[in-house]
């Protein structure tokens, strides 16, 4: 145990070096990463985050021997082809290299060094943005392929995690490297040419990352460096001073948690037989219930002798178990696949049943989960899948994020006080209204922000929707919609509308769940409703027909408005419940435009005819007709004096 920092919050905290359990995810980062170009039903921001968590690097590990001794330091980098132009290397402040070069004289010095950037976070300090602090360790390497004395420094900006824990720094192409080596005084060596000009380190104000040809770089001189990067990696592996290598962002899961939540790691610790997994008839391993919780830091397990002490599986002898249990996250990992199956006793789940339901058709989450839940789901579902009791290996076939709902432009959040509470919204509008409005605010997978007026609009609409049912239900209760006739072209219509918003609505739905344009086509179908209501006659109503709409209306609302939608079925006369009834369909007939043939007269003579939608407006048809060269020919470019539409028949002319 040691004291030190946090590193997040800076609070002083005891240190202890724990041994804990890892899942060996790395091992299927190449195929997590591959297999996310099979996921044709996920979100491109969301495999992108994964593409970045994996991060997956290619190029190579290089080895510089260090002067006067037989260590050598093994580098991993992306750019081989700025090797000529190595003016420093650098460590990690963790790497086991630096205690061992470091001369006696320096010992102190680094120390205070050391424990001053330890303490810095990790993420933070290794951004092009953060200041750069190193220590020189008062050493040497030799560069193999110049043979170039070059110093070695720790470097608060290098991750011992990542790669081999060790750079070369390249000032001249790497942005980090150039502003180490300008604060410690470090040359700087061209070895990149851009296409365009000439780089001059004494002027260079930042680094050249970009491509360019390869220059003071011997055999290579004269080489564009995006070739370079392969053609020196195969010179290198040729001549022995370093190898081909894929590094990735990616880190083993650590499962362990000190804390009593969370299912038990099934492992027993004997003196004899070391560390021993619980046999499997012994599991599940379950939680003491009469644990006591005590502020040491530690897990409460940890202090249970019931819990603890067992007998070892092998030899029988007094053993002891595991006391962290698993992250969270482990169960929430495969946890769809014990809904399969939740009453099985004796094992997880069943394989045959899970491999006739799964994978998961359409699976819903927060972005929020985009890397850590589902990739570890990803891959415990490829681990089964090729321990033999899976026959898929991605678990969610169709992923769907949805937005999140702000007020006041922030996250509703408790601790600001800009929450709305669905309870009060309820009580004010009832709980179609708050529904729908939550399905009407944007499209699911936007952000959305809450609207006071947003919701009393969607409350008009139920309002006006109820009001318009009770309008009809007297003229309709009795109805049934067999051998409908439709006597004009406005019952025509008006069915082609019904029609086609039901197929469209339907459309919204299956494609993408835009339940907020699918309600938009509910409204619009009020408003078709009403009109026909208000400009007909009432005893000339077609009742077969608004029978026909108010049951479709009645049926597609019912995902949007369910108690609403269960009253009017069960006003409509019906037994059964509307949850329990078929979408409602369309007829493909229903939606063909009439069209009617219209005579066009040009100072009194018939001239021309055209084709056109029964029910176009004037305007529309004398745009048509105007254009048509026959009419042009008529009128001549003389001015129109009369232009006279008689619907459905004709039209007359008068130049
Ligand atoms: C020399 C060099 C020259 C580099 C150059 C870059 C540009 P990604 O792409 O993120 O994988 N690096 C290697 N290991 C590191 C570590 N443990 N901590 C911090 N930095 C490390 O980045 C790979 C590059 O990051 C490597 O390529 C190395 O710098 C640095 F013009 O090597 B490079
Ligand atoms: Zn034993």
């Amino acid at each position: 145990m040691k004291d030190g920092k946090c590193e997040r919050c800076g609070t002083s905290v005891t240190i202890r070096h724990l041994e804990q359990w890892f899942f060996k995810i790395t091992d299927y980062a190449e195929r997590l990463l591959n297999d996310l170009d099979k996921l044709t039903g996920w979100p491109e921001h969301v495999k992108t985050m994964q593409r970045n968590w994996i991060g997956k690097s290619t190029g190579a590990e290089i080895d510089f021997p260090v002067e006067g001794s037989d260590t050598k330091i093994r580098v991993f980098t992306t750019r081989p082809d700025t090797l000529w132009g190595v003016t420093f290397m650098a460590l990690a402040p963790e790497s086991p290299l630096v205690e061992e070069l470091v001369p006696e004289e320096k010992k102190e010095e680094l120390q205070e060094f050391l424990e001053r950037v330890k303490q810095q976070d990790r993420f933070r300090r290794t951004s092009v943005e953060a200041e750069k602090e190193g220590f020189f360790l008062g050493r040497y390497a030799i560069n193999p392929v110049t043979g170039e004395r070059i110093p070695i420094y720790v470097a608060n900006y290098i991750l011992m995690e990542y790669g081999t824990g060790a750079i070369m720094g390249v000032p001249a192409h790497d942005q980090r490297d150039f502003s180490f080596a300008k604060k410690y005084g470090i040359p700087i060596k061209v070895v990149i040419k851009p296409a365009d000009r000439d780089l001059d380190p004494e002027k260079m104000e930042e680094a050249y990352e970009g491509e360019g040809i390869m220059v003071n770089s011997g055999p290579f001189d004269g080489t564009p460096s995006s070739e370079g990067i392969e053609k020196v990696i195969n010179w290198l592996e040729e001549k022995g001073i370093g190898k081909r290598s894929v590094q990735y962002k990616l880190r083993d899961w650590l499962i362990s948690r000190q804390r009593y939540w969370g299912a038990p790691i099934p492992i027993i610790y004997c003196e004899k037989c070391g560390i021993v997994p619980v046999p499997e008839e012994d599991l599940p391993v379950r939680l003491p219930k009469d644990v006591e919780f005590l502020p040491t830091g530690q897990s409460p397990l940890s202090f249970h002798e019931g819990f603890k002490r067992t007998k070892c599986p092998i030899c029988g002898g007094e053993a002891q178990r595991e006391t962290d249990t698993m992250d969270t996250f482990v169960d929430s990992s495969w946890y769809f696949l014990r809904y399969v199956n939740p009453h099985l006793e004796d094992k997880p789940f069943e394989p045959d049943d899970v491999n006739y339901w799964l994978p998961v058709d359409q699976y819903i989450g927060g972005v929020e989960h985009a890397v850590l839940h589902l990739l570890y789901s990803r891959f415990v579902t490829k681990v089964l899948h090729d321990l033999g009791y899976l026959n898929f290996d991605e678990p969610f076939t169709n992923l769907f994020t949805q937005g999140m709902i702000y007020k006041d432009g922030a996250k509703m959040s408790k601790s600001k006080g800009n929450v709305v509470s669905p309870d009060e919204m309820i009580e004010k509008y009832g709980a179609d209204t708050l529904r729908m409005y939550i399905l009407f605010m944007a499209p699911p997978e936007k952000d959305a922000e809450w609207s006071d007026a947003g919701i009393e609009g969607v409350h008009r609409f139920i309002k006006r929707l109820w009001n318009t049912f009770y309008t009809v239900l007297p003229f309709v209760k009795e109805e049934n919609t067999e051998n409908l006739v439709l006597k004009n072209s406005t019952e025509k219509e008006l069915r082609r509308k019904l029609h086609s918003i039901i197929k469209k609505i339907t459309e919204d739905i299956e494609g993408g769940f835009k339940f907020n344009t699918a309600i938009s086509g509910l409204m619009e179908l009020v408003n078709h409703l009403s009109q026909y209501l208000n400009s007909v006659p009432q005893e000339e109503w077609n009742r077969k027909l608004l029978r026909e709409i108010v049951e479709k209306l009645t049926l597609a609302l019912s995902p949007f408005a369910p108690h609403l939608a269960e009253e009017f079925w069960h006003d409509l006369g019906n037994d059964s419940l509307v949850v329990q009834q078929a979408w409602p369909s369309y007829d493909p007939k229903a939606l063909e435009v009439e069209e009617v043939e219209i005579a066009i007269q040009i100072n009194g003579k018939v001239r021309d005819k055209v084709v056109v939608p029964v029910d176009i407006s004037e305007e529309a048809l004398k745009r048509i007709v105007l254009e048509r060269e026959r009419v042009k020919e008529y009128v001549d470019g003389k001015p129109i004096k009369k232009f006279l539409y008689v619907r459905g028949r004709i039209v007359n002319i008068v130049v």
